[in-house]
């Protein structure tokens, strides 16, 4: 109850910002996006992770206005860098199913993108397969407007509900990210890498790129290069930064 009492002021406090996590490519081991990753910096001071307060604004219905901002401040943010004469990479953006479900989503995803003018291929959403597959018809209908805008879409912790990749066919997604779950005992695990060579060979079949998220160490990314995965998440390369670090990986024009 207190939490969710401060939740409440803490969008008009300014008290949330956005964290960023490199997302490599493996072939060439540059920067190839980054996640978007909120935070909650509770009365201006502790900083509060999104497991702790996520759950909870999914239930309330703030997740609606806060995930709005989180997608306008990531707009910005992608304007911000150009001005200073950086080149950014896309920023992909998490997409809870209420926030999915919400009428309003579309129109206020088309309005931030006039506002900021930023080019809609910088932006990526991330929703998860059980989202997916708990609103046949009105899911398709919503990705569909999303995607004509020019946003992609990948499907978020592959691997951990219960769809397969021909039933994602019908969405029109072009990358998914496989749970760390099947990374992290990569390297021990038979079973696990016979379930990551499998989704990243019927993916390249589908022509869906893959991403690895979790990956901690080196020789995860070797199996992973090895098999043909293409994008690599995790804190092998960084954890999630503020954006003044995160400024420092991208190129400059
Ligand atoms: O510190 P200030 O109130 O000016 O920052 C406003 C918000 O804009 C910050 O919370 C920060 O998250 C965001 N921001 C993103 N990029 C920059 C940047 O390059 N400089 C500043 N000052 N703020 C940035
Ligand atoms: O940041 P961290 O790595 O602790 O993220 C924990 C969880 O919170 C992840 O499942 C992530 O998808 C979720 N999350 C982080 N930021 C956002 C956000 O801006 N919107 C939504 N809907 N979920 C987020
Ligand atoms: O949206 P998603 O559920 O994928 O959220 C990503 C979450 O995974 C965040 O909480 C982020 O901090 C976390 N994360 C990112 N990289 C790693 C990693 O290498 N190891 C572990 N244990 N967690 C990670
Ligand atoms: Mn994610
Ligand atoms: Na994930």
């Amino acid at each position: 109850f207190e939490l969710e009492s401060s939740l409440r002021g803490a969008l008009a406090a300014d008290e949330f910002e956005l964290h960023f996590q490199p997302i490599m490519d493996i072939g060439t081991r540059r920067l190839h996006a980054m996640e978007v990753l909120l935070r909650w910096r509770r009365g201006g001071v502790e900083l509060v992770q999104p497991d702790q307060f996520i759950p909870i604004i999914e239930e309330n219905g703030m997740i609606v206005s806060i995930g709005e901002w989180v997608i306008r401040q990531a707009c910005k943010q992608i304007m911000l860098w150009q001005s200073q004469g950086m080149t950014p990479v896309p920023l992909a953006v998490n997409l809870s199913p209420r926030q999915f479900m919400h009428r309003g989503l579309v129109e206020s995803i088309r309005d931030i993108l006039d506002e900021t003018g930023i080019d809609p291929a910088l932006i990526e959403f991330e929703i998860t397969e059980t989202a997916l597959m708990e609103h046949g018809e009105q899911t398709l209908e919503i990705l569909g407007h999303i995607n004509a805008m020019g946003i992609r879409l990948s499907i978020d912790d592959f691997g951990t509900g219960y769809s397969s990749l021909a039933y994602l066919k019908r969405f029109p997604v072009k990358k998914i990210k496989i749970d760390r779950a099947f990374i992290k005992d990569l390297e021990e695990s038979a079973e696990d890498r016979a379930i990551v060579a499998a989704i990243i060979a019927l993916s390249d079949s589908l022509q869906l790129s893959v991403v690895a998220e979790g990956v901690e160490t080196e020789g995860q990314y070797a199996l992973l290069q090895r098999d043909g995965c293409q994008y690599a998440q995790g804190y092998l390369f960084s954890q999630p930064v503020p954006h003044a670090t995160a400024q420092l990986l991208l190129p400059r024009c």
